[in-house]
């Protein structure tokens, strides 16, 4: 298993972010610390030049397991179950976009917030069948191209559609396809899963990407999740992905992520080097 951390490409409102602006600076401090790689978290894959930000990372050594789409809902409020077509399109869009740079990198791409809320007058099915719809239709784009797509359950207090590993692994056999699987987050699960450990079984080979950040969503350690539990678990169940630091930068962004691979290394084993 490899370690990541989250980076923003450009400033971001999203408080789960360490690193945001200065790419390279961030970059060139991530590797120093030891990980072997970052999610990006892209706003609109339009904005990026994707040859400067690989020649950045390659030049460090660092993979890109995954793509966070959220801040397309957080900046620009798109949705696969906005009421509006209009808004549900263009989130679809946004997604397929996102298809070439990680076709390039073999990054899987992340489908968290960017699913929406049941917004008032909608009901719960309706929003369901609009989030399969979207999915199927990202799912097949993505396909042909190798890529992945994953959704990750999100905590209640933050959506109202797929709050618990049960409710994704469902969706999952609906949608019914193999490039589109599971994102456990440890901060959401410690609020909505009776047993963190239990979940991850129970998810399997669907997992594709993994988050990490404690009960607080401080970095690894500051919290009460046993991630001595949740690595063995997911060693158990034969993930061999990565596990990527999504905290909030508590007490500051450096702190965060020296303390979180200080905890996550011994449990992950040696960092392997790129050649
Ligand atoms: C996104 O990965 C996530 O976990 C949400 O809580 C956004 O903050
Ligand atoms: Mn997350």
């Amino acid at each position: 298993m490899k370690a990541s951390i989250v980076l923003s490409t450009h400033a971001a409102s999203l408080t789960a972010v360490a690193f945001k602006g200065d790419f390279e600076a961030n970059v060139t401090k991530i590797a120093h610390y030891g990980y072997d790689g970052v999610e990006l978290a892209i706003r609109d894959p339009n904005l990026i030049d994707p040859d400067a930000l690989l020649s950045v990372l390659s030049a460090h050594g660092l993979s890109v397991p995954a793509i966070g789409t959220g801040q397309a809902w957080g900046e620009e409020g798109l949705s696969f179950t906005d009421p509006d077509e209009g808004v549900r399109e263009a989130a679809i869009r946004r997604v397929c976009d996102h298809i070439p740079f990680a076709a390039r990198t073999g990054a899987v791409i992340i489908i968290g917030l960017l699913r929406g809320i049941v917004k008032p007058g909608i009901t719960h099915d309706q929003a369901m069948a609009w989030l399969v719809e979207a999915l199927q239709h990202c799912s097949s784009a993505a396909a042909p191209h190798g890529v992945r797509l994953v959704l990750e359950p999100i905590n209640r207090y933050e959506t109202t559609l797929i709050n618990r590993i049960a409710e994704c692994m469902e969706l999952i056999d609906v949608v019914g396809a193999d490039n589109f699987g599971l994102l456990p987050d440890t901060f959401h699960m410690n609020i909505e899963e009776p047993s963190i450990a239990e979940s991850l079984r129970r998810a399997g080979p669907r997992i594709y990407h993994v988050h990490v950040a404690d009960s607080n969503r401080w970095y690894p350690g500051a919290g009460h999740i046993d991630f001595g539990e949740v690595v063995s678990t997911l060693r158990d169940i034969g993930y061999g992905g990565t596990i990527s630091v999504e905290a909030m930068p508590m007490p500051d962004a450096d702190t965060c992520a020296i303390e979180s691979i200080k905890t996550l290394r011994p449990l992950l084993g040696t960092k392997t080097r790129r050649t």
